[in-house]
């Protein structure tokens, strides 16, 4: 059911991004981990000076000249890691702060503002499975619309190995909520969770340990129905969100803006793992909580409307 991953995926990652780094394809920059701790919950910084020297790649997925060009189609053979089954290929990011982070894209020219499919969502599970170098899991995540942090207007899942020990807050979530076998009250696990603490709108859901494609389908579907739904409350009719996942759970967040106050946040942003492009950006942050960004660039915790979702 899974397509499968190349044969010794973890050294192939590590040999290539090693062989990419050495020949100049892959830039790789070095990034200082800074953890901001709160009441109930903690989220990291990344400072990584040198990509605030990057140019601001990519117009935005929908921006004009979003055409010109697409680094997925094909992806540079110098940092392709294999293909995963018929539809996806694996490549190194370019432009890494963390090592052997890799894309999963669609070996058709696809939008990243189109439906995610049972394949891509396969793809991911797949992708999820084996650790990479010294990390012990990976996160997976996806930047949808113009206020999501998004820069690259092809279809691309990232993949982001995580150091050792590093806790998101959904882990807690899911660790006191796991998942339940489907039963009559809640018979595809449709009720998300959420962090009694964490101030921005989300909507978790813990995974199964062998999820069947019904299992995996329906709890994106109920957790996209809620972010929709939090869109519509909140009169924003862009359809932005952020998607993210481990082997453990699978969470979304509703997006109004793609930074604030120059502040860019995407997919790792939303579990609470920030970058900052300068010192001057960590003091920011420092000073205007993460909450309070998260907040910012998505919505106020909003009102319990479950009842709406009982099929
Ligand atoms: P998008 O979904 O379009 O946008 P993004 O991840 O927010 O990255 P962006 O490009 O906006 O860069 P930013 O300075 O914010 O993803 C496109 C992906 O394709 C990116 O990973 C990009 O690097 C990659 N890419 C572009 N051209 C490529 C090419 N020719 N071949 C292969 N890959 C290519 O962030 C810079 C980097 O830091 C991004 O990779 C970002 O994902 C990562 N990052 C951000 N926050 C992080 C955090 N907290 N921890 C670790 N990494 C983080």
């Amino acid at each position: 059911m899974f397509p499968q991953l190349p044969a010794d995926f973890a050294s192939v990652v590590e040999t290539t991004f090693k062989n990419a780094v050495a020949s100049g394809d892959l830039i790789f920059s070095e990034s200082e981990r800074s953890v901001l701790k709160y009441d109930g919950y903690t989220m990291e910084v990344r400072m990584a000076p040198a990509l605030g020297q990057k140019p601001k790649s990519a117009p935005k997925p929908d921006g004009e000249g979003a055409k010109k060009f697409n680094p997925f189609f094909p992806p540079d053979p110098k940092l392709v890691l294999g293909g995963l089954g018929d539809k996806h290929t694996l490549v190194l990011n370019k432009f890494a702060i963390v090592p052997h982070h890799f894309l999963c894209v669609t070996k058709a020219e696809e939008s990243q503002e189109a439906p995610i499919t049972i394949e891509d969502l396969r793809a991911t599970w797949a992708a999820l499975q084996e650790p990479i170098g010294t990390s012990d899991r990976t996160l997976a995540f996806f930047n949808k619309g113009k206020n999501s942090g998004a820069s690259q207007a092809h279809k691309h899942i990232q993949f982001l190995p995580l150091d050792k020990g590093t806790e998101l807050f959904p882990d807690k979530v899911v660790a006191r909520t796991p998942y339940e076998a489907p039963s009559e009250r809640d018979p595809v696990g449709q009720r998300p969770l959420k962090h009694s603490a964490i101030p921005f709108e989300h909507f978790i859901l813990p995974l199964p340990t062998d999820p069947s494609d019904e299992e995996l389908m329906m709890r994106f579907w109920a957790l996209y129905h809620r972010t929709l739904q939090a869109l519509k409350q909140n009169d924003n009719w862009e359809k932005s969100f952020n998607w993210a996942m481990t082997k453990e759970w699978v969470i979304m967040v509703p997006r109004r803006a793609d930074e604030f106050e120059g502040i860019s946040v995407n997919g790792t942003g939303v579990v609470g793992l920030l970058l900052a492009k300068s010192a001057a950006q960590l003091a920011q942050i420092t000073e205007l909580t993460a909450g309070r960004v998260l907040t910012e660039v998505g919505f106020p915790v909003g009102p319990n409307t479950e009842a709406h979702y009982d099929y």
